[in-house]
């Protein structure tokens, strides 16, 4: 379709591509990792062109997206979501189950307690078709934050493009597990370095491992044309 929003997927994976356990993360809280996670989602790209008059100048809200499946949503503690600072968007095949179990009106706002809830859409297609029509916010990057189902569905549209990745340097017991080796050439992905990382997240980024507690990981980039 004309012009859809390019979708870059971000994840952590053990060496065996293990990415979830249990409903959660297989890994104990790694806060380094997760304050990544914030921070680079959160972060709306600096556009190239400057405002062109002053009614621009009030109107240039911009937000990022983070799309999730359902399980994720579920994953994350309640009070941390909706994550804040982006427009959270969930993909569920029970759009009204899922609103009755999260007191969510037609909408999108919570019932009962202040905060705005998410967008639920039934299928990816309907979730990228959302970011289109945002409520005069527009979105600028759209982030895919699994899970498993979610992942697997997004590599296989063409407007998904960049993988932003923390390899974990140790193994955990997993079960849930991402379907694409990116370092095998599978699917046209290639490594590019850490200065491309870094201008595309928008922060410097270390060299090499970070280390917290008895694990390491590393902040990786992949993209396909
Ligand atoms: N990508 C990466 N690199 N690491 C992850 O842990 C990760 N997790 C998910 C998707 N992509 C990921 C899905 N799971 C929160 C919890 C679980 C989760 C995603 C996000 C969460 O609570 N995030 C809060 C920060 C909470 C904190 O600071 O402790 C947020 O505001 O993003």
């Amino acid at each position: 379709s004309p012009s859809t929003i390019p979708l870059t997927l971000i994840l952590a994976a053990t060496p065996s591509l293990g990415i979830g356990r249990a409903g959660g993360l297989p890994w104990p809280m790694l806060k380094k990792e997760m304050a990544w996670f914030a921070r680079v989602t959160k972060r709306v790209a600096s556009s190239p062109t400057s405002p062109q008059s002053s009614s621009d100048v009030a109107t240039a809200q911009k937000i990022n997206a983070v799309i999730m499946g359902r399980k994720t949503w579920d994953s994350i503690p309640p009070r941390f979501r909706p994550l804040k600072d982006r427009l959270n968007v969930v993909v569920t095949r029970d759009v009204s189950g899922f609103r009755a179990a999260n007191n969510l009106s037609k909408d999108g706002d919570e019932v009962e307690g202040g905060k705005e809830g998410p967008v639920v859409v039934g299928s990816l297609p309907a979730a990228i078709e959302a970011l289109r029509s945002e409520g005069g916010r527009q979105v600028s990057r759209a982030w895919v934050i699994g899970g498993a189902s979610i992942y697997a569905e997004a590599l296989g549209l063409k407007e998904t493009n960049r993988v932003v990745l923390t390899k974990i340097k140790r193994e955990y017991e997993c079960d849930a597990f991402f379907a694409v080796d990116l370092e095998g050439g599978e699917g046209g992905w290639r490594r590019v370095g850490r200065r491309a990382l870094e201008e595309w997240v928008g922060e410097e980024v270390p060299e090499g491992e970070v280390v917290e507690g008895d694990v390491a990981f590393e902040f990786c980039l992949f993209e396909r044309d």
